[in-house]
């Protein structure tokens, strides 16, 4: 039988396991990217693997999220890393040379390749066909310590586009329509491969929304085929060199299918306050809005822009909305400048941000109290903007520019007849902004600014677990509910003892209080518990605060090996009923833990409820391991490398 392009992918990289769905598999890993938010915390664990050089084929540490400088503790962060970055082989991207996955994409992905981030949209490099996985940092630093990256042999699912999208409707549409049937638990184990005729009308950096997005339905990654169209990018990138054609066999085996017929899809938006509650535009009845916000690594390539620059071009945003646009790169930036498009967006009354993540990730432009945001972005979950009582809608840089005019959420279709915008033969190639690595590691001096503190360990686990249920809290919890994300939180991502006070406080404010008070314990979660961000910090915190272990209905994936990194037990419940028998305050024991985690099933007693429930812990040997030596770095000697 043929293969996939993943199966092609994995089958070239394979260094543990077979190519059965469902089986654990370890990867080579070719590159890898860490960001400024999650890369401080992943050099400090770098730094305690002990080795000298990165062993990868090419590493990268960006600054893009971490950029507002409102006391010296990002900077100071910065050149942390990029001391760190010179000294071990890293490259190193200036802040100011744009969000992590977009300057990827452009200078740095290759097709049939493997790219481990620590960042949950590492996946927009799917676009041009590379195996784009997001990761907590430890795994990014044992991957740059040349060990194995582990995923379970994902489900393939075969997404087959037809046809032509009319104008209006754009790649962002094709990503709501997946979100709209498969949810933000839906892709759990699962890579979703494109193919079908509808590809060949859709340019890199469109692929790229596609796969960036579909991070947000908790997939191991999704991945576009290489074609003709990625040879373009490529050479238009200066980096014909790197193309190779990949696509599957006729005969490839797909665990599912479905089809999207490109012409009917119509322009869609998210409705707050979750990526899949996905609605046609045009079934949304007037909503006035007051902030329109473009960019963020979905929606912020030079295409993208050009669209909006077109559609705003000798207009005057309406009078009830601020439109900010923060372009994905400084190639994108740069280009805008030079051929007269940034005036336009100007002229129109944007204010432009500087090439970062900016209101993605609430650092600044927090929308006004219950004010209504509709962003170009990929995540929409409650308080993520930095006002808890704003509506944040998502959706396409058209349906954006054009409601900015209207002041009103508005689909695009009868503003944008035959816009269509030509990749540009040659991308304006200035790769002034990334630094390249020292020659000799013995030359560079690591600058560590007063605000990195240590981070928690670990201990090897212990005969028996007992501990008060802490919290208790429901479906679809986020890692921006158990870790929050704002400016005002972010420059503490190396000083986890500070973070600690901000945990699950979304959830139930008394949660940090109360931890500390009963010297730690349990946490109870619904479905899909730590879906959204790769952030360890949902990990560390908790560890800081002495949890010892989780119980839900599910997790997501990267935040349960997140856990198990960390030494903290993933626990699911067998009977979910067992949920609603249980309530915060009640004592749990987990006793002869050493000899029950041996199996899948886990006792746990109430002693409170005097009730016994059975768990599963549904881990691989090697993730039993780590548990039982307390977590990664505990369970890792210099032999593994
Ligand atoms: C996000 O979009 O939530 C982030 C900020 O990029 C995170 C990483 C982080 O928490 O630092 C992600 O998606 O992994
Ligand atoms: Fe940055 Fe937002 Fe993309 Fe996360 S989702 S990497 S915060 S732009």
């Amino acid at each position: 039988m043929g293969l996939t392009i993943t199966e092609k992918i994995i089958k070239e990289h394979l260094v543990i396991g077979q190519l059965d769905r469902g089986k654990e598999i370890g990867l080579k890993i070719d590159q890898t990217l860490t960001q400024d938010s999650t890369g401080t915390m992943a050099y400090l664990q770098f730094e305690a693997l002990g080795i000298d050089r990165v062993k990868t084929k090419k590493s990268v540490a960006y600054i893009d999220h971490n950029l507002l400088q409102t006391g010296p503790e990002n900077a100071d962060d910065h050149l942390y890393i990029q001391s760190i970055a010179k000294k071990h082989g890293i490259f190193f991207s200036k802040a100011g040379n744009g969000i992590c996955h977009q300057v990827h994409l452009e200078r740095f992905g290759v097709p049939g390749q493997t790219l481990l981030g620590s960042d949950s949209h590492t996946p927009t490099c799917g676009g041009l066909g590379m195996l784009a996985i997001g990761a907590g940092g430890l795994d990014v630093a044992v991957a740059m310590a040349g060990g194995e990256y582990y995923i379970t042999m994902p489900q393939i699912v075969k997404v087959e586009l037809k046809g032509k999208l009319n104008p209006g409707v754009s790649a962002k549409d094709i990503i709501l329509e997946v979100l709209r049937r498969y949810k933000v638990k839906g892709g759990l184990n699962k890579i979703f491969e494109y193919t079908g005729d509808g590809i060949k009308c859709l340019t890199v950096p469109e692929r790229a929304t596609i796969t960036n997005m579909g991070a947000e339905l908790g997939a191991t990654t999704s991945i576009f085929p290489s074609d003709e169209e990625t040879r373009s990018f490529l050479k238009a990138q200066g980096r014909e060199k790197d193309y190779i054609r990949l696509e599957a066999d006729d005969d490839a085996y797909y665990d599912e299918t479905i089809t999207i017929d490109l012409g009917k899809l119509e322009p869609l938006v998210a409705c707050p306050h979750s990526p899949d509650n996905v609605v046609p535009v045009k079934s949304l009845d007037r909503i006035k809005v007051n902030q329109v916000a473009i960019g963020s690594c979905t929606n912020s390539s030079y295409m993208d822009l050009m669209k909006v620059a077109n559609i705003l071009e000798g207009k005057t945003i309406a009078e009830n909305v601020s439109l900010v646009i923060s372009p994905g790169s400084k190639q994108v930036l740069n280009m805008l400048a030079e051929n007269g498009a940034l005036a336009k967006l100007i002229s129109a009354g944007a204010r432009i941000l500087e090439s970062a993540c900016g209101p993605c990730i609430g650092m600044g432009q927090s929308p006004n109290t219950d004010g209504v945001s509709l962003r170009t972005f990929n995540r929409n979950f409650k308080g993520r903007s930095g006002t808890n009582t704003a509506k944040v809608y998502l959706a396409s840089p058209e349906v954006a520019a054009v409601s900015a005019l209207v002041g009103y959420i508005t689909s695009p279709e009868e503003y944008v007849k035959d816009m269509d915008i030509d990749m540009p033969e040659k991308f304006l190639i200035n790769d002034n902004l990334i630094i390249s690595p020292a020659e000799e590691e013995g030359e560079v001096e690591i600058i560590r600014g007063p605000n990195i503190k240590p981070f928690p360990k670990s201990k090897a686990l212990e005969e028996n677990i007992e501990g008060k249920v802490l919290i208790k809290v429901g479906d679809d919890i986020t890692t921006d509910h158990i870790m929050p994300s704002n400016a005002k939180l972010l420059p503490y991502r190396s000083n986890i003892p500070y973070l600690s006070d901000y945990c699950l406080v979304p959830c139930d404010p008394e949660f940090p209080k109360r931890a500390r008070k009963y010297g730690g314990g349990i946490i109870l979660g619904g479905f899909n518990y730590g879906q959204g961000s790769s952030r360890e910090h949902a990990a560390l915190v908790p560890l800081y605060l002495g949890i010892k272990a989780v119980i839900a209905k599910s997790f997501a994936r990267i935040h349960k090996q997140n856990l198990i990194n960390n030494g903290i037990l993933p626990l699911i419940f067998q009977n979910e009923m067992d949920f609603d028998s249980i309530d915060i305050y009640d004592e749990l024991a987990i006793e002869n833990i050493l000899i029950q985690i041996e199996e899948d099933k886990i006792a746990v007693k109430n002693i409170t409820k005097d009730e016994e429930y059975t768990l599963v812990l549904d881990i691989t040997e090697r993730q039993r391991n780590i548990l039982r030596a307390g977590g990664l770095l505990n369970s890792m000697t210099k032999q593994d490398f």
